[in-house]
């Protein structure tokens, strides 16, 4: 992305933002085992306002009436150590490449920040975080209070991701495009994963179908631990462990995505392991897929995720009574919410630099956001229905369905930015042959 995205969206923050400092850091390397490194991913609300990848930094932003300042702090530069780890940027590349008023070196971070935040009462941070970076700023802002001659020094500290949160929420075009390019490596896994898929194959096999792919087609990685769940463990909602055989008869539900640009994708299908639908899996599957199907059709600007939710429970309660697997009246089953035991979880979230973007779902008065264009949200229907369950009728026991897709609210309705990869029975038998 061109780097001017940045600077406008640190312009904007700083546009919201009360008089004050605002400090947003990036996490520092963290250790495996020993002296083994987790691969490095930067902070998303920094990276949002930075562009900039490198851990152990941070973004300063300083408010005072019409005077704005914009400050980064970026670890210097040692050959000795980048001959291991690789090269840094330093701060005078960074000076010149980013357009910050001021770029320092991290160790100066504690002297450089007594002046930023001198004359100023208010902090801005992520105040649900515990990283170093803000207790070293709550310490200096504790001595500043206590030093003697000094009259005014924050007292007030705000929360920095309710902003951030708020701006991430619209999508600009660029942010769909990297959306985009994450879901065209997602479809070709899927696609390649399917055509993979056997009988007797272990399920951590199956997902390094999908993991060859991501690595292959340059995404990051995943954007999430990758679900193969086989036959009953897709009634597992988060089963990650992915070390059971795949049997013949049964179906795969399969949750993968991955991360393209440090943008996510979240997808969910669910198919037979041997290539053909079973009757019995067919009905359960037709029935997930009109509800997804009704849901997405109804998204507009306008609309909200609590309708969609009512909606998608309304559709799916009427599924299980017409197949026996739950008995009564609709209107009677959503008031004591007995869908719930086979359909526990919400319709679907917001998606971007996170796969469970942090984006509010309310506003201040805890009134439903509605939609609007450029909102990017994931639509995940499932049913869920276990093994030995005596309520249902045996021939659903063990089955658990969810289809998932990613979609973009535009002007008019929406788009389903995941529509090219296969979903109906047809294209799912196709694609797996
Ligand atoms: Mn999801």
């Amino acid at each position: 992305m061109n780097e001017t995205v940045y600077k406008e969206r640190r312009d904007r923050l700083l546009e919201m933002m009360d008089d004050g400092v605002a400090v947003l850091s990036t996490a520092i390397m963290q250790m495996r085992s020993n002296d083994t490194e987790y691969p490095f991913r930067p902070n998303s609300d920094f990276y949002y306002l930075t562009g900039f990848e490198e851990d152990n930094s941070v973004v300063v932003l300083c408010k005072k009436g019409d005077e704005h300042k914009s400050v980064l702090f970026v670890q210097e530069k040692v050959p000795e150590m980048e001959l291991w780890t690789g090269e840094r940027l330093g701060v005078e590349a960074a000076k010149a490449c980013f357009s910050f008023d001021e770029v320092y070196g991290i160790k100066s971070f504690e002297e450089q920040i007594k002046e930023l935040i001198k004359e100023h009462t208010l902090l801005y941070f992520e105040l649900f975080d515990d990283n170093k970076v803000y207790a070293q700023l709550k310490t200096v802002a504790k001595t500043m209070l206590h030093t003697r001659g000094v009259t005014v020094s924050p007292r007030s500290f705000s929360d920095i991701t309710k902003l951030t949160q708020q701006m991430r929420l619209i999508k600009s075009d660029d942010e769909v495009a990297l959306i985009k390019q994450a879901l065209s490596i997602t479809e070709q896994a899927h696609h390649h994963a399917m055509k993979r898929c056997r009988v007797g194959m272990l399920e951590y096999q199956l997902q390094a179908e999908y993991e060859y792919l991501f690595k292959k087609e340059g995404a990051f990685s995943d954007a999430y631990t990758t679900i193969i769940a086989g036959g009953n463990s897709a009634n597992t909602l988060h089963y990650i462990k992915n070390d059971q055989l795949l049997k013949e008869g049964e179906l795969v539900l399969v949750d993968a995505g991955c991360e393209y640009g440090f943008y996510a994708s979240d997808i969910t299908r669910t198919y037979p392991v041997n290539g053909i639908f079973t009757p019995a899996q067919k009905e359960l599957y037709n029935m997930v897929l009109d509800v997804q199907l009704k849901v997405i059709a109804a998204i507009k600007p306008g609309g909200s995720k609590k309708e969609l939710q009512a909606f998608s429970e309304k559709l799916l309660t009427e599924g299980m009574v017409a197949f026996g697997i739950l008995e009564g009246e609709v209107e009677a089953l959503l008031e004591e919410k007995a869908h719930k035991k086979y359909f526990p979880h919400g319709i679907g979230h917001w998606m971007g630099l996170d796969v469970h973007d942090p984006c509010p779902y309310s506003d201040d008065n805890g009134d439903e956001l509605l939609f609007e264009e450029g909102m990017v949200m994931t639509i995940e229907p499932g049913i869920y229905l276990p093994q030995d369950d005596e309520k249902i009728p045996k021939k659903y026991w063990g089955i658990g369905i969810r289809i998932e897709d990613n979609i973009l609210i535009t002007k008019e309705g929406c788009e389903n930015l995941s529509q090219g990869i296969a979903k109906t029975v047809d294209e799912i038998e196709v694609a797996c042959c």
